[in-house]
């Protein structure tokens, strides 16, 4: 090898290993089945969630997170659980939300304690909730497909609910969002509308739609995505000029890939783009039933063709800097390696290092011109003694700025706020790293919010 090609080789092989990975956004807990709702310059996130070491659909509450950037995700915790449904059994799967004259709908698939799968509704006057089940019942109890709920407000007011697995049915809701509006009726389950299904015969399932509709208007055109079949799922999409059909198949919008037997999309304009969102089993310990989200910017042609996406490592550009002069949340993350998020009644949301050299990567801080001199953190920690933060510059190992020496406070119901002095000279935007150092061999700290000042 000559010298020229070692160097792009170590070049290639240091941005691999240091590179800008966003995908999958969340990696503090498994999450899957993304549904974006944008209201006010922010985009919302609420998933559904796999809990630790599942071996089946083991899912009990759905979680949100926020984010104004695309790169940096705020965890506000599980905003709604299947035990708020007074008549639920299990499985909080597949969730979306839509705001309505300033208040926020929640659909969910839930079992009930009949075992029926059916849907429900939960509304709150925020997107952070409370979400309060206002039937006391399903709203939707119509078979054993009463799965993946989508909902939709079209341009003339009149909102729709979509949902189904193995068929996609769809309703029309009154203005309340609670109750439906004549009758359910089905997107007839045709070749020309989902396409003709490979591999093993089922009659049940005679075309790729499996799950997951999800509905999404441009240019006049409504396309309905899903979660195509056979299994392992890819994603496939349909289009019609009118909402209720004909629709008419269009083709995989991404290929099988990412280690999960399921896949679900969720699609939105965010500040002059389209995101589609998606689940894989990418983070350690992925799995069919330990599921992460990811998200990719989507594209169009001039035929209104959405073109087809591999997953990727996801969005390298964020929208906005962060300003670290406020107060912001330690589960603010872009990227983060052995790091939980828990909630407790004292301080919300926050997270807790699991390992040594736990990390957390912020994006694109802006320090401004003048840079800080004093760096604050909520911080605790079971231990006694070298138990460290450090706040590292662009990379885990770059330039140390800042290391606050993290006092025995007890457990997570216990909390100090400690200061440190800003060791460097820092300014303009950069990737900002919180190191979490400490001997012991699990749960090193917990952290829950940090600021810089001058
Ligand atoms: O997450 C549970 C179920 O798996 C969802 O409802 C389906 O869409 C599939 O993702």
């Amino acid at each position: 090898m000559t010298i020229k090609r070692t160097l792009i080789y170590l070049c290639i092989l240091f941005i691999s290993k240091t590179g800008i990975s966003q995908n999958p956004i969340i990696q503090t807990n498994y999450t899957a089945d993304p549904a974006p709702l944008v209201y006010n310059d922010k985009l919302y996130l609420y998933t559904s969630h796999d809990e630790d070491e599942s071996t089946w659909f083991t899912m009990n509450d759905w979680r949100l997170y926020t984010t104004e950037d695309m790169v940096n995700w705020t965890d506000h915790g599980a905003v709604l659980a299947y035990d708020d449904f007074d008549w639920a059994k299990q499985n909080a799967w597949a969730p979306q939300a839509i705001e309505r004259d300033g208040k926020f709908y929640m659909y969910v698939p839930i079992t009930s304690r009949e075992g029926k799968n059916g849907i429900g509704v939960a509304v709150a006057n925020s997107p952070y909730g409370p979400f309060i089940d206002p039937l006391g019942k399903p709203l939707i109890s119509n078979s054993n497909a009463d799965i993946d709920p989508s909902v939709f407000i079209d341009d003339d007011g009149q909102a729709y609910l979509f949902w189904g697995n193995p068929e996609c049915y769809y309703v029309k809701l009154n203005e309340d969002m609670i109750s439906l509006k004549g009758e359910i009726s089905k997107i007839p389950n045709t070749i020309e509308a989902f396409g003709k299904r490979e591999g093993e015969k089922d009659e049940r399932r005679p075309t790729t739609y499996e799950e997951g509709p999800w509905l999404y208007k441009r240019n006049d055109l409504y396309y309905l995505f899903f979660a195509a079949g056979p299994l392992p799922e890819h994603i496939g999409y349909s289009t019609s000029k009118n909402i209720t059909g004909p629709y008419e198949y269009k083709g995989k919008v991404m290929p099988q890939e990412g280690g999960a037997f399921t896949n679900h999309p969720g699609i939105i304009d965010f500040k002059g783009n389209t995101y589609f969102f998606y689940h894989n089993a990418a983070l350690p310990g992925g799995s069919g039933f330990t599921r992460s989200v990811a998200v990719e910017k989507a594209n169009f042609n001039e035929e209104d063709a959405i073109e087809q996406m591999q997953m990727t490592d996801g969005i390298e550009e964020a929208l906005q800097t962060l300003n670290p002069y406020v107060k912001n949340e330690a589960e603010t993350i872009a990227w983060s390696e052995n790091v939980k998020a828990k909630e407790n009644e004292i301080v919300g949301v926050y997270i807790t290092a699991e390992k040594n050299e736990a990390f957390t990567k912020i994006r694109e801080v802006d320090f401004r011109k003048e840079g800080p001199s004093k760096f604050t953190a909520r911080v605790g920690t079971v231990h006694n003694g070298d138990v460290t933060l450090e706040v590292r510059l662009d990379d885990k190992t770059g330039k140390k700025i800042a290391k606050i020496e993290v006092p025995l406070t007890g457990g997570e119901d216990r909390w100090e706020l400690i200061s440190s002095e800003v060791t460097e000279k820092v300014s303009g935007v950069h990737d900002v790293y919180f190191v979490f150092k400490g001997k012991a061999p699990r749960k090193i700290l917990h952290f829950d919010y940090w600021l810089f000042s001058k």
